[in-house]
Order: structure tokens, then sequence, then C-alpha cells
């Protein structure tokens, strides 16, 4: 115990240590800047409601961790790109995926994933394409980051990407079996709850939201933890191989994800991909619900699109920059 107070008092502003049953609990009095810290805790994680990937509910137990209070902006990354030099994925191949609404009616069919177009020159400083900037939106998501971009990102500052359990543990708010960051009620048909699609995804946003793009971060309410845009306004890298049938035996504590050669998107069974997390301001009812807490996409590693961003965690309670 007293060595534990000594490492304590070396850290700075570890404020207790307590030692129950073994388990040895931090409990952390400086907040870095940005972030809102998770108490650890068990909560159950999936729906035996939702999607086949979604299931089983089942019980997860995790550690305490810190989570970035916004997802990261373009502001932020700026910042990054100007000490580091970074480039990101899309800046190097010069192309990157935007979003364009199909022009033909609800009657006649549409190719699944053929709203999506290869756009020459689209990239973080150029959302949808060379003739985009970012001017007067600092305060929205980075987008076109691949998972590498969004990882360099977090490990630049000694943080990472969420896992899976951490994110929607984090997306639930201490609520329990709820389908929504705020409940179960579909609060969002009425009142603006969360940037997402309104209307029949992907020919009409009816728009009643007021953003059929990117919203700046901290536009909508935040969750019980003081989450903004936890669900909604862009997808978010987190850093588990996805598989569909994970919840069956994942573990039981600090679950991670399968590895990457367990990897399985049965659309693209040869591709490994990530999991993407709290749906964009293109997910609509009748397509994706990707705003639900337990929502889960695939989504390959190496991609980028323009709604698709990240944010960070750290795991420990060292110093922060
Ligand atoms: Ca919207
Ligand atoms: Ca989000």
């Amino acid at each position: 115990m007293s060595n534990w107070k000594q490492l304590a008092g070396g850290l700075g502003f570890v404020g207790a240590i307590f030692v129950i049953d073994t388990q040895i609990l931090v409990e952390p009095t400086e907040t870095p800047e940005g972030m809102i810290w998770i108490e650890s805790g068990s909560f159950i994680m999936g729906s035996d409601q939702g999607l086949p990937d979604e299931r089983p509910a089942h019980e997860v137990r995790l550690n305490g961790f810190w989570i970035d209070k916004y997802e990261v902006t373009n502001a932020n990354f700026f910042k990054f790109v100007a000490e580091t030099g970074y480039e990101t994925y899309s800046e190097e191949v010069k192309d990157s995926l935007v979003f364009q609404s199909p022009s033909l009616t609800p009657e006649q069919p549409v190719r699944p994933m053929s709203w999506w177009r290869l756009v020459a020159n689209a990239d973080w400083q150029h959302p949808e394409g060379a003739k985009d900037s970012i001017e007067r939106k600092e305060s929205h998501p980075v987008v076109h980051v691949t998972y590498d971009d969004a990882s360099a990102y977090c490990n630049w500052l000694d943080k990472d990407l969420p896992t899976e359990a951490q994110f929607e543990y984090a997306a639930r708010g201490g609520l329990e079996g709820e389908i929504y960051s705020w409940g179960s009620q579909p609060r969002h048909r009425h009142e603006t709850m969360t940037n997402h699609w309104q209307g029949t995804f992907p020919y009409h946003n009816e728009n009643s939201d007021g953003y059929a793009n990117t919203a700046p971060v901290g536009s909508f309410p935040p969750n019980d933890y003081g989450l903004y845009d936890i669900t909604g306004n862009v997808w978010e890298w987190v850093s588990d191989w996805y598989h569909p049938n994970y919840y069956s035996n994942s573990p039981l504590t600090n679950p991670v994800g399968v590895p990457r050669s367990e990897s399985l998107d049965p659309n693209e069974p040869t591709l490994p991909k990530r999991s993407i997390r709290g749906g964009s301001f293109l997910c609509s009812e009748n397509y994706c619900s990707g705003f639900r807490v337990s929502a889960r996409m695939p989504a390959e590693p190496s991609s980028s699109t323009n709604h698709t961003g990240f944010r960070c965690v750290a795991n420990h309670t060292g110093f922060f920059r």
C-alpha cells in the first residue's frame, strides 16, 4: 500500500487509491482537458431486440477510463498536423468517399451503397472535394480519416481509440437496457436529440434537425455522462476488429474484440474490418438506425468517408499533454 501511495504522489493528481478485495481502484481528481472520467463498473452490452450482431445482450465489466467529451474536431486535427506534419491516407491517395443522394425516386430500386462516390482530392481539409474547405468548420468533427489516421492522432496525445465496449458503456450514460443514449423513447422524432437523417434515406432528408451534413460538435444535448454526439453526427472508429458473433463468447472483463485474422464481415468475408459506432448524420430510421446505443457497423480500416470521425480515450492516470 505504501508503494502505491508513493506512486500516487509521483503522479501528482491522483487523489486516492483504495484496495478493496485485491482490486486497486484509482480515483482521479484532476480532469484532463476536454475529457470525462467514466467509473469502472459493469453494464449489459448489446441488445436482444437489436440486429443479429447486437445479440446476445451480455454483462461486461470495465476498468475506469477517460473519454473525450466531444468528437475530435478540425481545429484539434489541424493542431496535430501542424505539430507533426502528419499526412492522412486520403491526402496520400488523393481521393475519398463522399455521400451523394441518388437521383432516383423511392419507387425505383437503388443499388446498395450506390450513394458513395470516390471523389478526387476529397480529404479532411476538403470534405466535399477540391473546391470545398473547412473554413468556418473549425468546430465540426474531422472526417475523411482512416483507422490509422485516427489512431495516430490519439497516440500523439498518449491516448487510444476506445474499445467497442468502452464506447457503448460511455454512450449508455449509466442508463440500463435503453435503446438510445437518452432512454428508450423515440424523442428524436420530434426533438433535436442527435444529428441524424429525418425522412427516407437515401432520397430525401427532411433536415428538421437543421444539419444535413456534420454539425459543430456539442450542438445537440449531451447524455447523462456529459458526452456530446456520442450517437449521431459522425460514426466513430473504435479499436475492435469486427465480428458479428463476437458477443456469443466475448470475455466478461475488458473485451477488446477478435484478432484481425478472425474478423468477419459476412458481406465482404475476405476483408478484415474494424467496428465503427454511434451512427452519423446519414443514419435514418428506415436504413441503419445507427444512433441506437447498441448499433454496430463494420468498416474497412483504410477506408475514409465524409461521415466517419473519432474520439479518444485514456486508459491511464499519468500526465497529459
Ligand atoms: Ca441531420
Ligand atoms: Ca458521433
